[in-house]
């Protein structure tokens, strides 16, 4: 929904750059802050959405158009391939049995990531599983439980033990028969 709604405002706002008459610096600072807009609503990071509109204008401005290309074409690849960078290529996740572990700073949305994968495996008719690896944020099982509980996804974590390995391999033991299985981790300080 959220990249539904991030993908018709990006189309706008590169709309009003085919219709606009001249690409002059004014009508790149104007698509730019669409672009912003368009970002922050999504819930892009702000100092990532600042960082790519630098780079867009900075581009814009300063690299020579490209023979071939007029410069309404050369903004337009400028704003792509910036887009490209921030937001990547996407993933494709594919519909078969499979493990999953969520890997991530903390606080990045890896527990809450882990229930809405377990929702979309579920809807698409596999059957996910859920295991509990977070043995270091305070409560990281009770959080994960209850998403899981909400979901009817089944669950597998050994509240208050460290042994994060051996909760791995418990749990994988104990879910082998699922198709899907998610295991949440604990958050890194830095990657
Ligand atoms: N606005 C917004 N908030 C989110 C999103 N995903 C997660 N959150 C919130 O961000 C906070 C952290 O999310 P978690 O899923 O707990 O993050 P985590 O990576 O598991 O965190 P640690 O386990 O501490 O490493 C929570 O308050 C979530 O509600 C999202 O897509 N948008
Ligand atoms: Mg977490």
């Amino acid at each position: 929904m959220v990249m539904e709604k991030l993908g018709n405002s990006l189309q706008d706002a590169l709309k009003k750059l085919v219709k606009s008459g001249r690409i002059d610096e004014h009508t790149v600072n104007e698509v730019v802050k669409d672009i912003q807009r368009a970002m922050l609503q999504a819930d892009v990071n702000v100092k990532l959405v600042m960082t790519m509109s630098n780079h867009i204008k900075e581009r814009a401005m300063k690299e020579d158009v490209p023979s071939g290309m007029n410069p309404r074409e050369h903004v337009i690849r400028i704003v792509y391939q910036e887009l490209i960078n921030i937001i990547g290529k996407g993933t494709d996740i594919p519909l078969k049995p499979q493990k999953i572990m969520m890997i991530g700073l903390q606080g990045s949305g890896k527990t809450t990531t882990t229930s809405k994968l377990a929702r979309y495996f579920q809807r698409k008719g596999l059957r996910p599983a859920v295991i509990c690896a977070d043995t270091f944020r305070p409560g990281a099982y009770q959080q994960l439980n209850t998403l899981c509980g909400k979901l009817n996804v089944t669950f597998y974590g050994e509240e208050g033990n460290p042994d994060a390995v051996g909760i791995v391999e418990r749990g994988l033991k104990e879910v082998e028969k699922y198709d899907v299985i998610i295991i949440d981790t604990a958050g890194r300080h830095s990657l």
